[in-house]
């Protein structure tokens, strides 16, 4: 069910005027060549925020222009590291003294949480602008051993300009794993931010703007994937592509890549996580993880642990402690403190979602609790906290990502029958494990295929820690270094060393 808040609420948090509503190219803001906007809605009421201008291939392809230009003759990729990371430092400073109005655009455009945004996710974004300015003035290659007479080295060298697509979930923290390490790379690049959750993309272009970032280095591009996404993955000048968002448009990118350019492709696409409990868990701590790992940004996050496996000797009351948690889990207007929960994205994702649930009960899995919208004054895309047991993983609500907040959760007897299950998916973005054996722990993480494992933990990230998938998940890793090597090429240089005659 989920407790829901009560909807007099009146937030004391100022709903930010809407600053941005255009393109951003070569350092300024424009229409697009078409003059079409299009609207982002509050998905809390389903209201209309602003309307936003609509690029189309003709935009991209003077976004690109800019960033080609600043790329081939501009002072950016030039520029001592020690110079870029003096810039992003301003940058990240200034989105420190922007943090309430960033967050609550976030939170309008997206449902977010306004208190995780003030305290989280825009406190982070200036910190992993920050680790990457750390790094702009220590990228190096190395002295090769050569078995011959021969002086050689490495070189790294930006890789180019770079198209960005971002996806909704996570506006701004996404927008900055690729913008961050790309800038500390010397790249330039032309970002399309979802058209779901364009204004924070626009307000951060501005700030850009003001810390000194030269125009054209950073370009942003607002308008539908089909169009203005599209064009930047089929589009000749751009050399890499960073792609985060659902598989299916993956495969569309990594296709237009190929009949383009071959441009450099790297896909961080979606997941269906498993989280492992073992007898030996503290029962309360283990479903905390549980429902927190699924209910974690309504449950709109890549890495949701949306497959519970729970050992039958603690099934039982691992399920009443979640059904529990889930039902005092705090539904509603995301600008009130007290919620835990807001609004699904936009009234798509919530219509997918409750079919979704459908399927599950369609399917003979059990609903535990939830299952329905939350009537909130009659508006918004709320969904009560759902939870299934009993499922198979043939069935659709533990094959699909549902990006949601709908756990599948079943029991298991032997570790071999949990690793066995937990890796019955197409997916493999993440995993967890709650136990105390070491033994335990080392056996499960080498044997799942995923690019994260969290031992007695979920939802650890860190700037230094790499991030992305196996299998139908993707390619490349966003975070740490690993997220700065993607948006450089290795140059090897090679010469005889006593002059010999060649
Ligand atoms: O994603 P899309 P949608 C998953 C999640 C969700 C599902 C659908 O399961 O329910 O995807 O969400 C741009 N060429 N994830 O439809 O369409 C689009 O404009 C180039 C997981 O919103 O993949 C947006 O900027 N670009 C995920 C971005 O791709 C195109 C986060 C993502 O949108 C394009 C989001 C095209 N042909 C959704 N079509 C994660 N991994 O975190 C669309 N886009």
């Amino acid at each position: 069910m989920g407790s829901h808040c009560d909807d007099s609420f009146v937030s004391s948090v100022k709903i930010p005027t809407i600053k941005f509503t255009k393109l951003f190219i070569n350092g300024e803001f424009v229409d697009s060549i078409s003059g079409k906007t299009f609207e982002t809605i509050d998905p809390r009421t389903g209201d209309v925020i602003a309307r936003i201008a609509e690029g189309d291939k003709e935009d991209v392809d003077l976004a690109v222009k800019a960033a080609r230009d600043a790329f081939d003759h501009g002072p950016w990729p030039r520029f001592p590291g020690s110079e870029r990371a003096r810039i992003m430092m301003k940058f990240a400073d200034l989105i420190d003294q922007n943090v309430e109005e960033l967050a609550a655009l976030d939170t309008v455009d997206a449902g977010k949480l306004f208190s995780m945004g003030k305290a989280v996710d825009i406190p982070n974004v200036a910190s992993t602008l920050r680790y990457y300015a750390g790094a702009a003035d220590k990228i190096h290659g190395e002295v090769l051993k050569m078995s011959r007479e021969f002086h050689a080295y490495t070189l790294r060298e930006p890789i180019g300009v770079v198209g960005h697509i971002i996806p909704w979930n996570y506006p701004s923290t996404l927008l900055f794993l690729k913008i961050s390490p790309a800038l500390a790379a010397g790249c330039t690049m032309v970002v399309k931010p979802a058209e779901q959750t364009p204004l924070s993309a626009l307000y951060y272009a501005h700030l850009a703007k003001l810390a000194g970032i030269p125009d054209g280095v950073l370009n942003v591009v607002t308008g539908f994937g089909p169009t203005a996404g599209a064009a930047i993955s089929s589009h000749m000048d751009v050399d890499a592509i960073s792609f985060t968002g659902s598989s299916e448009v993956g495969r569309k990118v990594m296709h237009a890549a190929a009949e383009s350019n071959l441009k450099v492709v790297s896909l961080e696409l979606g997941g269906k996580s498993p989280l492992i409990i073992f007898d030996d868990a503290d029962i309360d701590v283990a479903a905390q993880l549980a429902l927190v790992g699924i209910l974690f940004n309504k449950g709109e996050i890549c890495v949701a642990s949306s497959r519970v496996y729970v050992q039958e000797g603690i099934y039982d009351e691992v399920v009443k402690k979640l059904v529990e948690k889930a039902k005092a889990w705090v539904v509603g207007d995301p600008f009130d403190p007290k919620v835990q929960q807001g609004p699904q994205v936009d009234k798509k994702q919530f219509e997918k979602i409750l079919s979704y649930i459908e399927h599950g009960k369609r399917e003979g899995a059990t609903l535990l609790t939830g299952g329905k919208p939350l009537e909130l004054g009659g508006k918004g895309y709320y969904i009560e906290p759902t939870i299934f047991t009993d499922f198979k993983e043939e069935m659709l609500i533990a094959k699909d990502e549902i990006f949601g907040p709908v756990m599948a959760l079943a029991k298991f007897k032997t570790i071999d029958e949990a690793i066995e299950r937990a890796n019955k998916t197409k997916f493999g973005l993440a995993a967890g494990i709650v136990t105390k054996d070491l033994n335990v722990a080392n056996t499960v993480s080498r044997s799942i295929r995923a690019g994260t494992i969290w031992i007695n933990c979920y939802f650890a990230f860190d700037n230094d820690c790499p991030f992305g998938g196996y299998k139908m998940s993707g390619f490349g890793r966003d975070s740490g270094l690993e997220g700065l090597n993607k948006y450089l090429h290795v140059k090897s240089v090679v010469t005889p060393l006593y002059n010999t005659p060649w």
